[in-house]
């Protein structure tokens, strides 16, 4: 291992000081680039208590070799060099793999999981294959664009505070309907998006922490809270939730949870 890194750093370093044109600087690059991607399977490029939960939350389910590049992703002077180049969007999460760098949660988990098995998807010809992509599609487009919005309504109307607090209130009526659809969309028995614990459950748990994601009062939502509940208690789940330092908002979810069931069982 030590070897093919001393490698990669001197066609790097050679990279720098020999080429003539930029082409074949570049080429150099890519070599460096996929020497450096053997070393370990995957990296990922990650913020903690991030949309980067979700990729995270695979790989450690999945067991596969990765590492972690750490950097706050709100300070642009921690952004490595390398960020523009593998997501133009300067956004993560990124994963680096064989084939190239990916960005998209969605997409990263889809890539992930149908590499390694797809014991996390249903499979092809399973009857609930469609539900996972309706979910996964559902997930992307209507939920986290209204979680965007919660974290920065500066972006929409720059320098409007007024509009910003209309825009908050309307996207959390939004949040709220987003959740009824996934509370009743839950599967009864198992409280997953497709019949099984899926690529779908990791996008959503790893979002539904966050209390600007989601409704005021989560006791309208007991599917969830059992499908929340369930995800956190994983081990993968606990490694993440303790690297990203949020096993306290996974604890308000536990607890929110036990509340639920004993209110159940009052009714019942
Ligand atoms: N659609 C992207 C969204 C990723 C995203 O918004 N990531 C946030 C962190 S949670 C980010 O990088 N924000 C930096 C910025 O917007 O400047 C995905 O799901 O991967």
């Amino acid at each position: 291992m030590n070897v093919i890194f001393w490698q990669s750093v001197y066609i790097l370093n050679a990279g720098f000081t020999h080429c003539v044109t930029r082409h074949r600087w570049l080429k150099q690059q890519v070599t460096c680039f996929r020497l450096i991607v053997r070393l370990f399977m995957y990296t990922l490029y990650a913020s903690k208590n991030t949309y980067s939960m979700s990729a995270h939350l695979l790989l450690e389910e999945l067991q596969v070799d990765y590492q972690i590049t750490w950097f706050d992703i709100k300070n642009v002077d921690e952004h490595p060099g390398t960020l523009k180049t593998i997501n133009p969007n300067l956004k993560v999460p990124v994963i680096i793999t064989t084939d190239g760098p990916i960005y998209e949660s969605a997409a990263i988990l889809v890539y992930l999981a149908e590499k390694h098995g797809s014991q996390f998807m249903p499979g092809i010809n399973n009857s609930r294959r469609g539900q996972l992509w309706q979910w996964q599609f559902y997930l992307m487009s209507t939920l986290q664009p209204e979680v965007l919005n919660q974290f920065h309504p500066e972006r929409y109307l720059p320098g409007d505070l007024e509009n910003q607090q209309t825009l908050l209130a309307s996207s959390r009526l939004k949040l709220e309907q987003i959740w009824q659809t996934i509370e009743n969309g839950l599967d009864g028995r198992q409280h997953n998006f497709c019949g099984q614990y899926s690529i779908c459950d990791m996008l959503f748990a790893m979002q539904a922490l966050w209390t600007e994601s989601r409704p005021d009062n989560l006791q309208r939502y007991p599917n969830i809270l059992e499908n929340l509940n369930a995800i956190y208690s994983r081990t993968a789940a606990k490694t993440v939730l303790r690297e990203h330092n949020v096993e306290n908002l996974a604890m308000l979810i536990h607890h929110q949870c036990t509340q639920s069931r004993r209110h159940r069982e009052i009714m019942r």
